[in-house]
């Protein structure tokens, strides 16, 4: 079995008892890069301040070697928060209005990405596998074919694939084009991905499908094909089951009583619908006014990527409609959105997704969105919770047992809180029956094997033409 060498953004180093963090994905692969062998490298997490550039580190647990990089301040503005999380991030959620397209960040994202490829390079061996992940990383795999390496490579885009007229506003999108087409198999989270990304390529005579599933572009054969990426279903809703012993839970159901709670769970950002949500949650319960006192709309929120000047006005712009909301329909013992602003424990959270009679996942546009399959995982087979789910979360693909919505249409989703509260428990038990057995089914361990599976399996390669043309 070859070496398996996984490159992201950022590394979910080991603590020192050599336990992984938390979080389906980082055990998935973690378990992946142990049965295997191999290199998990990214940034350190670290910037330097001297002028001379990023300091590299090896730590070595088990069968894994973590390959870290830190990164000086001008690489990180102009790579992270400057091309990817400004330019790559609104432009892939549709947000052209959002983009910034600097000539000096867009320098800085490929030099990083080139940095990157010339530390792993040394640390690569004939027959590994390499595994890039997400948006940061697009050109590092063609870096390192121009560096001589001919190992079979493979790229998972966790977030969404915008379709050609969006993307070619951006001004570099013919070198990102040929940066995905250097892989051997990009995974997509949907089939609407899948399709936009051949749009991009036919529209512009990049390149075409020569097979179902298998591309050329640049005079290189590869597979693009769909990769829904999962959760640990199992061993989530196990943490739940336990999580009513957590005194957080417990303190939380007191103070509830008997009123029925939403919840809605996300990161600070745009793309999560959270203004959206809460209007449509103003609009339910001034609509409803039997609710008034006898639901409670809990939305956990904690800030990210405070750095991009978008996310600091968000930050403000949902606390203080959370906080209109509230100064107009609260009583004196009902106050109808808590909002939170930070990290939760993965056991409280799983806990507080089942004592929730309505999960509200309302994205504007998500490559999956793994809440919606937590608050799936957490529910008690005998009395689940209804699932809302935005038609726009990659996960709407597979959840057909939500109540599906369009999040920007306020009275409609009004109209699922009001239909999900009411709705009998025979017809919760039968939605939930329709997803949880799939969730268990399509966890993250086998959409981790799914992935490697092709990886290893497709020649892919060479068609002939000039690669570099
Ligand atoms: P994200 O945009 O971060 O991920 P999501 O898939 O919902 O979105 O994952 C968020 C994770 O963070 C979940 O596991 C959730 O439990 C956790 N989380 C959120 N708020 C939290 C809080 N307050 N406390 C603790 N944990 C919290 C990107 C893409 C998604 C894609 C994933 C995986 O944007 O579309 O599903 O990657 O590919």
């Amino acid at each position: 079995m070859s070496r398996l060498v996984v490159i992201s953004n950022r590394v979910p180093l080991p603590d020192k008892s050599g336990t992984a963090p938390a979080g389906g994905l980082a055990v998935a692969l973690q378990a992946a890069l142990e049965e295997r062998g191999g290199v998990w490298m990214g940034w350190s997490g670290k910037t330097t301040t001297s002028r001379e550039r990023a300091g590299f580190h090896i730590h070595e647990h088990g069968k894994i070697t973590y390959a870290l990089v830190d990164l000086s301040r001008k690489d990180l503005d102009e790579y992270y928060a400057g091309f990817a999380n400004r330019v790559l991030w609104p432009l892939c959620h549709y947000r052209l209005d959002l983009t910034e397209y600097a000539r000096k960040d867009m320098a800085g994202y490929f030099r990083v990405n080139r940095l990157f490829a010339h530390h792993l390079a040394p640390l690569i061996k004939p027959d590994d596998m390499i595994w890039v992940h997400d948006y940061h990383l697009i050109p590092l795999a063609s870096e390192l074919r121009q560096m001589g390496l001919k190992n079979r490579i493979g790229f998972f885009l966790h977030i969404p694939w915008p379709p050609a007229d969006v993307l070619f506003t951006l001004p570099v999108h013919e070198t990102i084009m040929r940066g995905l087409a250097s892989h051997d198999v990009i995974g997509f989270q949907t089939s609407h991905d899948v399709e936009n990304f051949a749009g991009c390529l036919r529209r512009e005579g990049i390149g075409r499908e020569i097979g179902k599933g298998l591309f050329e572009a640049y005079g290189h054969a590869f597979r693009a094909e769909v990769f829904p990426i999962s959760i640990d279903t199992a061993a989530f809703a196990h943490v739940a089951q336990n999580a009513q012993r957590h005194a957080m839970v417990q303190r939380m159901q007191k103070s509830l009583g008997d009123r029925d709670l939403i919840i809605g769970v996300d990161r600070l950002d745009y793309s999560k619908g959270i203004t959206n949500r809460i209007e449509a949650f103003e609009h339910f319960i001034t609509n409803n006014p039997g609710s008034q006192g006898k639901v409670t709309f809990l939305q956990i929120t904690p800030k990210s990527r405070s750095e991009v000047p978008e996310y600091e006005e968000m930050q403000r712009t949902v606390a203080e409609l959370a906080g209109r909301v509230n100064g107009a329909i609260s009583a004196v013992d009902w106050v109808p959105i808590r909002y939170v602003n930070r990290s939760i424990g993965r056991n409280v959270l799983a806990g507080l997704y089942r004592m929730a009679r309505v999960g509200l996942v309302t994205p504007l546009r998500d490559g999956m969105n793994l809440v919606a399959k937590e608050y799936v995982a957490a529910q008690r087979s005998e009395d689940p919770g209804v699932l809302i789910l935005s038609r726009f979360a990659g996960a709407a693909r597979e959840l057909d047992g939500a109540l599906l919505v369009n999040p920007y249409d306020i009275e409609a989703v009004s109209n699922a809180i009001a239909r999900a509260l009411s709705m009998p428990l025979e017809a919760r038990r039968e939605r939930w029956n329709q997803m949880m057995p799939h969730l268990l089914e399509h966890d993250v361990s086998r959409w981790c094997e799914d992935f490697l599976k092709v990886l290893a399996a497709e020649p892919g390669g060479s068609t002939g033409a000039d690669q570099a043309a």
